[in-house]
């Protein structure tokens, strides 16, 4: 028995790729350098492992990098290549990096694949489209050479690679596609492309393959069960049949296999991973199951990879070896890809006691690499560690602060009124007669570009060079900027845009008590981005004001009114990581009391208008169906906690990131926010439907334009999308807003897209009434 791991972060330690990455794009160093940078980020991460214990030459090392999300790889790799990117597609079917990063980035008025959010984890994803006309071949080599590096240097890695069925079953449907068209349907067609890259490696002297079919565990994917499993038995018939091949690891992270297990157990595949973290140990399994099981190897992710605590090793290696009962042969595995995690614990020096409960990536390398030893030599072998673990464990439990009696009180003494806000057509008629608004109000979601001029203020406040005073004085002037601005482009409800947080999450957590932030804790969310999630390790409670100052300011600089921005009690908990010591809900609730008490000082201080932003209600919906009510009520419970203590007059805004509102849509409307504003221009205004359908009835805020890429969009093209939200919603409940926050993009593109959006406004305005 030995240990691996599911995938390893790719940015780099001190996130290398990104700055590589970002150098390519910026044209300041060419594609070789790139992919020299990227080589020797490898070559360290190999060397990593290996030194914290993973074999070199039994493919217990992954070989799982990306220069900027796996499903755009495998995309690649299979030639799925929408049309409209088709000019950038090389005679042999290959991209050229450019062309690999003009798929994610988009290109003028090719927009770039959709992204979304990866299963339960806070990375995101670029969306395959898939059609009739998809010609599939084998048209990147990438992870041929990448297996091919590391044999030249000494190690025998495993590929990976995003199974066959997960890949379509993540895809959509391309724009050349005719309705209902299904891109599971060309399975069979993609299955070749597959077998021919296994012969590619097994050639180039691959002993196994690592595909991960996470699809399998999720129930929201809109093909039906029966059809899944149909199409993964085909899959692995096919490609267990292949002769020239490596043996074939099927990996399914992120929840519980369940009726996928049995049709995985009767293909030829040589191992299965398991998920024992969110999933259970399977039980119950029919004989031939059970049987054609026990003559598999079988990955037991029993150390979890998606949250940083150092936990209970000793329960890890009790459920390796209950793993046994299953299969004579056990690997020991992290439950998902460490992808989700920082690098190293041992980076963060200013945490004092809180550094010995944590474990990051490399941390949970080292505790796979225990367990393993611990299911080869017995218990005994690694009693050390074990009570190591065991004693950070108990300190932790303990630690003062980790329960705050005045807390548990507040919390303990709630009931139904402090969650009611009272009744909506009465709040419409007092907003109408407090604040002063247009038909179609314009707003934008809260940031403002977060200049360099910006980041370098907050670096030389956090390094002494700057006083907070100083800071603070910069900071106004960047809102005073910013106020200025938005009144030129004529914008009818102001931000002050938010200069002084550096995330959204992160801003919070550092002026509240019961987390902590890292200093080198990065992780991936997408592409080139990555955010440094904070530490929510104690009880909550918020020791002074956080954001009133800002908003006052903002708001004295200005008759036109300016919105509180608050972060929702969801998103933070979904943005951090979490305690594992209680349920979420009683978290949430925790986090809702405080800013509830921050919303009350924002209205008594004559703010009339406040945001709470939601963007990751939809994150944190559980994977299984059974778990989505009991989720959905404490969430919008928490919600609803923070901003019910409000007067019928003060308008609460809420913003979600996204626009595929599915199971959550019920739940949005019960949040009773007055005004939502969601994602939509990237799925050209579809979700207005929904809404309307759904009996939404409040003010909704649909984006005009999309802020992830840096295109500028014209007044016709917003014109008609806001026409086409007028056909779902009526005028005097829309209002009009860019998809998200500013804070990524430059001042010249979101200038000229403003006035852009002013301009489609006023178009739209003159014909509605
Ligand atoms: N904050 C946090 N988590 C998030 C988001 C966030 N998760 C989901 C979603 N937003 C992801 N989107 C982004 C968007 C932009 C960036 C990261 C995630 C980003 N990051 C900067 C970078 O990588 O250069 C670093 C930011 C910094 O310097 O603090 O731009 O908004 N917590
Ligand atoms: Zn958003």
């Amino acid at each position: 028995p030995s240990g691996t791991i599911l995938g390893y972060p790719r940015i780099g330690p001190r996130r290398e790729l990104k700055q590589a990455v970002e150098a390519f794009w910026a044209g300041s160093i060419t594609a070789a350098e790139l992919e020299q940078r990227a080589a020797e980020l490898r070559a360290a991460t190999r060397g990593r492992l290996a030194a914290l214990g993973l074999g070199r030459e039994d493919a217990a090392i992954p070989e799982s990098f990306s220069f900027y999300d796996q499903v755009l790889d495998a995309a690649v790799t299979v030639g799925a290549v929408p049309s409209r990117f088709g000019h950038l597609v090389a005679e042999d079917g290959s991209l050229d990096l450019a062309g690999y990063f003009t798929l994610a980035r988009g290109a003028g008025d090719n927009l770039p694949l959709e992204m979304t959010k990866w299963f339960d984890s806070n990375y995101h994803y670029l969306v395959p489209e898939i059609g009739p006309e998809t010609e599939f071949r084998l048209a990147g080599d990438r992870l041929v050479r990448e297996f091919e590096e590391a044999k030249a240097a000494g190690y025998l890695t495993r590929p990976v690679i995003v199974g066959p069925v997960t890949f379509l079953l993540l895809a959509k449907a391309s724009d050349e596609a005719p309705a209902g068209f299904e891109p599971l349907s060309r399975l069979d067609d993609l299955l070749p492309v597959y077998a021919e890259l296994l012969a590619r490696l097994h050639a180039a002297g691959a002993t196994w393959v690592q595909l991960d079919e996470p699809a399998l565990v999720n129930e929201s994917i809109p093909v039906s069960r029966p059809e899944q499993l149909t199409a993964l038995a085909e899959a692995y018939r096919v490609l267990g049949a292949e002769t020239n091949r490596p043996a074939l690891f099927v990996a399914a992270p992120y929840g519980a296999l369940g009726d996928a297990l049995p049709v995985l157990a009767a293909s030829a595949v040589e191992a299965i991973g398991l998920d024992l973290v969110r999933g259970t140990l399977p039980s119950g399994l029919d004989p031939e199951t059970a049987a054609a099981l026990a003559t598999k190897t079988v990955v037991a992710g029993v150390i979890d990879g998606h949250n940083i605590w150092r936990g209970d090793l000793a329960a890890a290696l009790d459920v390796a070896t209950a793993v046994t009962a299953l299969s004579p042969t056990v690997s020991v595995s992290s439950s998902t890809s460490l992808l989700h995690l920082p690098h190293d614990a041992r980076e963060e020096t200013k945490l004092g006691q809180l550094g010995n409960w944590l474990a990051f990536a490399d941390q949970k390398v080292g505790q796979i690499v225990t367990v393993a030893e611990g299911l080869r030599g017995g218990r005994a072998a690694v009693s050390a560690e074990l009570d190591a673990a065991a004693a950070a464990l108990a300190e932790r439990l303990a630690a003062p602060g980790v329960r705050d009696a005045a807390v548990r009180e507040r919390a303990a003494a709630l009931s139904a009124a402090d969650y009611d806000r009272g009744d909506y057509a009465e709040r419409v008629a007092a907003q109408e007669a407090a604040i002063d608004l247009p038909l179609l109000p314009t707003t934008t979601i809260g940031s403002f570009p977060q200049t360099s001029d910006i980041r370098r203020a907050r670096a030389r406040l956090n390094s002494g060079v700057l006083s907070s005073t100083e800071y603070e004085a910069l900071m106004k002037e960047e809102i005073g900027r910013v106020i200025a601005l938005q009144e030129q482009i004529g914008l009818d409800v102001l931000v002050h845009g938010e200069p002084e947080r550096n995330d959204m999450v992160q801003y919070f957590a550092e002026n509240l008590d019961g987390f902590a932030v890292t200093e080198h804790g990065w992780v991936q969310s997408y592409g080139s981005r990555c955010t440094r999630p904070s530490l929510l390790w104690g009880d909550v409670s918020r020791p002074a004001p956080i954001t009133l100052d800002w908003a006052v300011y903002a708001q004295s600089l200005t008759a036109k009114p300016v919105k509180g921005m608050l972060t929702g009690p969801v998103t933070i908990l979904a943005w951090s990581f979490v305690r594992d010591d209680q349920p979420l809900g009683e978290t949430a609730t925790q986090l809702a009391l405080a800013l509830r008490d921050e919303i009350a000082e924002l209205e008594g201080a004559g703010i009339g208008i406040i945001q709470v932003d939601e963007p990751a209600l939809r994150e944190l919906l559980p994977l299984k169906r059974a778990d989505h009510a009991a989720y959905l009520d404490w969430s919008v419970d928490s919600f609803r906690l923070a901003t019910a203590g409000v007067r019928p007059e003060t308008q609460i805004h809420t913003h979600l990131c996204y626009s595929e509102f599915g199971e959550v849509i019920d739940a949005i409307g019960r949040l009773d926010a007055d005004v939502t504003s969601v994602e939509a221009a990237r799925s050209r205004m579809e979700i207005v439907d929904d809404i309307a359908s759904s009996g939404f009835d409040h003010g909704i805020g649909p984006g005009v334009y999309d802020i992830h890429s840096p295109r500028v969009p014209g007044v016709a093209e917003m014109t008609q999308l806001l026409e086409r939200a007028l056909q779902a919603v009526p005028g005097r409940r829309l209002w009009v807003n860019p998809d998200c926050g500013l804070k990524t993009r430059g001042y010249q593109e979101t200038v000229e897209s403003l006035q852009n959006m002013l301009g489609a406004t006023r178009a739209v305005r003159a014909t509605t009434h």
